[in-house]
């Protein structure tokens, strides 16, 4: 017998990108539709709206990175580009009526908890209430940029790959690329062939698996995918399937690992024949460590006759370009920085507070940790989607975030049910939870002795260490026993005070 919905959950979900369009969606096709989703940007796509770097690709495969209620059967290419994925991105929301939804340009600044609600104030002073809250705000989205010493009073243009500007213009121009993360491996890769010279400042070396990358997707497939929405949906299974083996390789120290390992490390030898500059791109830690980097192009670009690889430390910035340890200074006219983001800020430096006024800082003094990456102790009727030890390395994030929205969507026909008016995740089942995270860490490639984004400054690695079918375990059904529930004294006197 369907439950008697006696008034509709308001929803305010903080961010347009991928987790909040699939929290969006999830929520509608579960018919609440009461949601407003407020977005920082002046477009929605998240990561894909921020970053527009030449070059930019991802590196999960397009018919893997996509919402499993949106199959997209023409994705040009194997692995999709930037700018098609942020198409991809804008197509479903259209699709999906959520326009109408979207506040672009309103980035939150306070979300305060009052012991019923929620009350989220835009940049802009706009004030909104709510019953929840869903923390859709993704990870890579503050850039990182070091504090060279000198760097302002570099003479030439700068700019962070997650903030592309074109109007810098990069052709014919002698180029500065500091990183070697995956980004700084495809911007290397796009620039090389139009610039004067192409200098890499790269800190650390990284492992770099060969795959055409620029493979384009077969249009035959594409008819089939398109004509059968039954073979796309086996397709998209399959994937994720295939997906968990790669998760595995991850997780666990199998031949599987060191296969791939072994892969990695033969796309060095079979590419790079100079022995001093193969030596100089060989890490000297395991494959798969750091989020390991894909490339088909990354090995000829550095060693085209324009192109560096300096190793040295930079030691300062100056009016015409950068100074190394070995006392070097190297002309430069435009300096990309590819040094990543602060992964572990999510919501922050949001003022978020919590049941009696605990701010995020606080609840978070000891690093970020949720309860199944979606639920934070003090923080009542607030969800994270794609929160703390997200899947970053391992799961595809849309089943991820597609998954943890339907486990909300449980606590949202309760409260719609008035059987809840607030929930709030124990202390003790968030413990509980982060040292089975401690101790599944053990084993994962993450943890073989290398340093990467993924760890936080207590040095706990901010990924998640389980499997698809254990993740789907977690969060298929929400266990009361791990959760605080307030229910409403006399459900009629809720009904009426309700603020839908
Ligand atoms: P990453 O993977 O965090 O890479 C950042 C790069 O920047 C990395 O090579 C860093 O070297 C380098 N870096 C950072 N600070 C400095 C300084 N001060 N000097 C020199 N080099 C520095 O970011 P990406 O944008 O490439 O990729 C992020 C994710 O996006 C990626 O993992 C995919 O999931 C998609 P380090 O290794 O720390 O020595």
């Amino acid at each position: 017998m369907a439950t008697k919905l006696i008034r509709a959950p308001k929803i305010i979900i903080i961010g347009a990108g991928v987790a909040g369009i699939a929290a969006a969606v999830t929520f509608k096709k579960a018919g609440f539709d009461d949601f407003v989703i407020l977005e920082k940007g002046a477009d929605v796509g998240g990561v894909w709206f921020w970053n527009r770097y030449p070059g930019l690709t991802c590196d999960v495969p397009s018919q893997l990175y996509q919402f499993g209620f949106a199959p997209k059967p023409d994705w040009s290419r194997v692995w999709a580009t930037g700018p098609e994925i942020q198409r991809y991105h804008a197509e479903v929301v259209d699709k999906f009526g959520l326009r109408e939804h979207v506040r672009l340009n309103s980035e939150v600044t306070d979300a305060v908890f009052d012991g019923r609600g929620w009350v989220v104030t835009v940049a802009d002073g706009t004030e909104l209430t709510a019953d929840f809250v869903i923390a859709a705000t993704g990870v890579l989205h503050h850039p990182f940029t070091p504090d060279l010493p000198g760097l302002d009073s570099f003479e030439g243009s700068v700019v962070h790959t997650a903030r592309w500007d074109d109007s810098i213009g990069t052709a014919g121009k002698r180029i500065a690329v500091v990183g070697s993360g995956s980004t700084g491996v495809q911007v290397v890769s796009a620039l090389q062939p139009d610039a004067v010279k192409l200098t890499q400042f790269a800190r650390t070396p990284q492992w770099v698996l060969w795959a055409p990358m620029g493979a384009g997707q077969s249009p035959v497939l594409a008819k089939l995918l398109a004509a059968s929405p039954e073979l796309h949906g086996r397709v998209y299974a399959v994937s994720l399937w295939a997906s968990g083996i790669l998760a595995d390789v991850a997780l666990r120290p199998t031949w599987r690992r060191r296969a791939l390992q072994r892969l990695a490390k033969l796309s060095l030898r079979a590419q790079v024949r100079n022995k001093s500059l193969r030596e100089a791109l060989t890490p000297d830690y395991q494959p798969l460590c750091k989020r390991q980097v894909i490339s088909g192009t990354y090995y000829q670009a550095i060693q085209a006759d324009n192109a560096e690889l300096v190793t040295d430390k930079i030691t300062e910035v100056t009016p015409t370009g950068i100074r190394t340890a070995d006392g070097r200074d190297h002309d430069i006219d435009v300096i990309v920085f590819a040094t990543g983001f602060h992964p572990h800020n999510y919501m922050r430096p949001m003022n978020l507070r919590g049941r009696d006024g605990l701010t995020i800082d606080e609840a978070w003094a000891k690093g970020p940790r949720a309860y199944r990456m979606t639920a934070i102790p003090g923080f009542p009727n607030l969800f994270t989607v794609l929160g703390p030890n997200s899947p970053t390395g391992s799961i595809s994030l849309q089943y991820s975030a597609e998954l943890t929205a339907r486990y909300i969507t449980q606590w949202l026909h309760r409260y719609a049910a008035g059987e809840v008016d607030t929930v709030e995740v124990t202390e003790q089942a968030t413990a509980r939870f982060n040292d089975a995270v401690a101790e599944a860490m053990g084993p994962t490639v993450w943890n073989t002795g290398c340093n990467s984004w993924y760890f936080t400054d207590q040095n706990t690695i901010d990924l998640w260490p389980f499997d698809r079918k254990t993740t789907t375990a977690m969060l298929t059904e929400p266990d009361d026993r791990d959760f605080l529930i307030g229910s409403p004294a006399r459900c009629g006197a809720v009904a009426e005070s309700t603020t839908v």
